[in-house]
């Protein structure tokens, strides 16, 4: 399996690390408008070295309850970041987005890969992404960011996350999206209890017959934190345990904030020939 994106290739052979970069004034508020860029490139550049061939840049905060971002400030957050790594690093880009402006314009500013929890439903973004011609993620996540975690239910999650990606697939294939550009992801922690995470995540492999390259992003999420009873900063043994176990079931792209560690891992499974 391999991706495509205007000139460059990526292969799917062995899982790939997408590391994450967050430029949410959260994680970069002190400090001027260029100092914020240059913390964001320092940052994705020591991703890259520790061997992210993905850096995934997000301007909004999908978090449980958080409130949505306006467009322009997303569009100044994220812009600059995606100009910048296209200048001075060798990687993949990808915009972590919902928003078709922001699709446009960061495909635009050399953003090689569209990551949208929303998987294209929100207006515009579907015919954003067709003409972007890019690769795109499309997530699973039942409700909104901003409730989703208000007893979620499911009759059979794994069934039903299944259909859902098989439905949005076929949707987008219909409106233009090429079949070689999807890649799916069953979107841990939108909108699913501790239980439904890991019956999803322990299910991985069931989705493989979909075609599609999975995704996984499992690093430092709440069902870590609520199956261990350790804080945001204290979950990396959880999460690469999460990463061993999506890599063995065949997730192609791992989405992580601990790259260095994560390839560790991945390069121990490597040596036994355990992947999907
Ligand atoms: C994802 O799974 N997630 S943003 C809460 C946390 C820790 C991390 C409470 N974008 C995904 O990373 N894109 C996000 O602790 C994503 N898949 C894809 N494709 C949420 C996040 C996080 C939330």
């Amino acid at each position: 399996m391999i991706l495509t994106s205007g000139k460059k290739q990526l292969s799917l052979e062995f899982p790939q690390i997408m590391g994450i970069l967050n430029v949410t004034p959260d994680s970069f508020s002190d400090g001027g408008k260029h100092t914020q860029i240059d913390k964001a490139l320092s940052h994705a550049q020591k991703l890259v070295e520790q061997g992210a061939s993905i850096i995934d840049i997000g301007g909004e905060s999908t978090r449980p309850g958080a409130n949505d971002v306006l467009l322009d400030e997303e569009l100044v957050r994220v812009v600059p970041v995606i100009e910048r790594i296209k200048q001075e690093l060798d990687c993949w880009i990808s915009i972590d987005t919902s928003k078709a402006e922001v699709m446009t314009a960061a495909v635009n500013a050399g953003a090689d890969i569209i990551n949208d929890v929303r998987a294209l439903r929100e207006d515009g973004a579907l015919t954003a992404a067709v003409n972007a011609n890019v690769p795109v993620c499309l997530m699973h996540m039942k409700g909104q960011p901003r409730s989703m975690q208000v007893a979620p239910n499911y009759q059979n999650v794994v069934h039903d996350v299944r259909e859902f990606l098989i439905q949005r697939t076929e949707q987008c294939i219909s409106a233009g999206i090429k079949p070689n550009n999807i890649i799916i992801d069953l979107g841990f922690g939108f909108g699913k209890s501790l239980q439904h995470n890991f019956d999803l995540l322990n299910a991985t492999d069931q989705f493989l017959t979909l075609g599609f390259p999975i995704l996984t992003g499992v690093s430092r999420k709440s069902m870590f934190g609520q199956l261990l009873n350790r804080d945001i900063n204290s979950r990396l043994a959880g999460s690469l345990a999460g990463a061993v176990i999506a890599m063995q079931q065949g997730s192609k792209i791992i989405r992580v904030h601990d790259v260095a560690e994560t390839v560790d891992v991945m390069k121990v499974l490597q040596q036994v020939n355990t992947f999907k």
